[in-house]
């Protein structure tokens, strides 16, 4: 049984090679994403094992992504095909308009993994865990994927297992704000690990300065341990009574998507091994520089040995 079960949709991502407006673009690159597969991927080049649920289509890019993440070690055995409906897909625009932002362009609508339901959710397989991690990005792809989420998260807590929740606020794949608000909210109250930004806490909780972030949080839904993303400012984490601030590295960015799944995967893994929070913020924050260098989300994951190399060579 995997250390760590994570549900959501893993998505082909096609890159632009070069920079600019996606109509004047003619190369892309292809890579396996999505974001709890990205935290599969983090989790597993650390040594931590992590299974993901999730429905593929039986096309090349289902095939594609199910060869990657079982080559990557990912337990797949609860990954399901569907013949009848298409992997998800995405292109990513970079650097235009705004330099540093990447935008994305999805066709998932229908996707195999948009079929995901609570029958994909096996209570011994998530009870068999140590964490159990979804995001909001699933609570977002239709309903009966939002109910195996929570179905995910309910197993969990009566369980004891530790349940971890990024929230990932896509606006464009909600039909509204209010929709959002209220799931994202009901999701909440599930989580005993949040990983957030600013402009989600904003949404979800009308605050975003930090210690009105970590209290509303403590307050409404009784969240003690909380990782709050600030981009290129670092991160700050509440943890069980103790705040802590963490800074960015600075690195070149070639496209930001990928950061904080890299960071969330990171960050799990190394406290699952035992790192006390501010190292495991530290390779966390590592990790999210080490992915935004280059186009893809998982292929510059660190290993035990990269992390190190990076930490100790930063900065020389
Ligand atoms: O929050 P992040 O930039 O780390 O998330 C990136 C992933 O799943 C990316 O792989 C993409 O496929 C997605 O988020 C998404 O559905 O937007
Ligand atoms: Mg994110």
């Amino acid at each position: 049984m995997p250390e760590v079960v994570a549900l959501g949709e893993s998505l082909v991502q096609f890159n632009a090679v070069t920079d600019g407006p996606l109509r004047h673009v003619t190369y892309f690159e292809k890579h396996a994403t999505g974001s709890e597969a990205n935290v599969c991927v983090a989790l597993v080049r650390l040594g931590v094992s992590c299974g993901l649920i999730t429905r593929l289509g039986t096309d090349e890019f289902g095939l594609f992504i199910y060869d990657w993440l079982r080559g990557e070690g990912v337990d797949v055995g609860h990954i399901r095909f569907d013949p009848e409906r298409p992997t998800g897909i995405y292109f990513v625009q970079r650097n235009y308009p705004i330099p540093g932002v990447s935008d994305v362009l999805y066709y998932r609508r229908g996707s195999a993994a948009s079929a995901l339901s609570p029958d994909d959710v096996d209570p011994d397989y998530v009870g068999g865990a140590r964490v159990f991690h979804t995001t909001g990005i699933t609570m977002a792809i239709s309903d009966t994927a939002r109910s195996a989420a929570l179905k995910g998260l309910e197993i969990a807590r009566g369980k004891g297992i530790i349940t971890s929740f990024d929230v990932n606020y896509r606006k464009k794949l909600w039909a509204n704000i209010d929709d959002a608000i209220n799931v994202l909210s009901k999701a909440l109250g599930f989580a005993d690990v949040v990983f957030l930004d600013e402009d989600e806490a904003n949404l979800l909780l009308g605050v975003s300065a930090v210690d009105d972030v970590f209290r509303e949080l403590r307050s409404r839904f009784g969240i003690n341990r909380v990782v709050l993303k600030l981009g290129i400012k670092g991160s700050m984490a509440y943890w069980e009574g103790r705040v802590i601030k963490v800074n960015a590295f600075r690195v070149p960015v070639k496209d930001p998507i990928g950061a904080g799944d890299a960071y969330a995967g990171v960050f799990l893994a190394s406290i699952l091994r035992g790192h006390d929070v501010e190292s495991a913020m530290r390779r966390a924050s590592a990790a999210a520089a080490m992915v935004v260098m280059v186009r893809g989300d998982e292929e510059n994951l660190p290993r035990e040995d990269d992390l190190r190399r990076f930490l100790d060579g930063y900065g020389r």
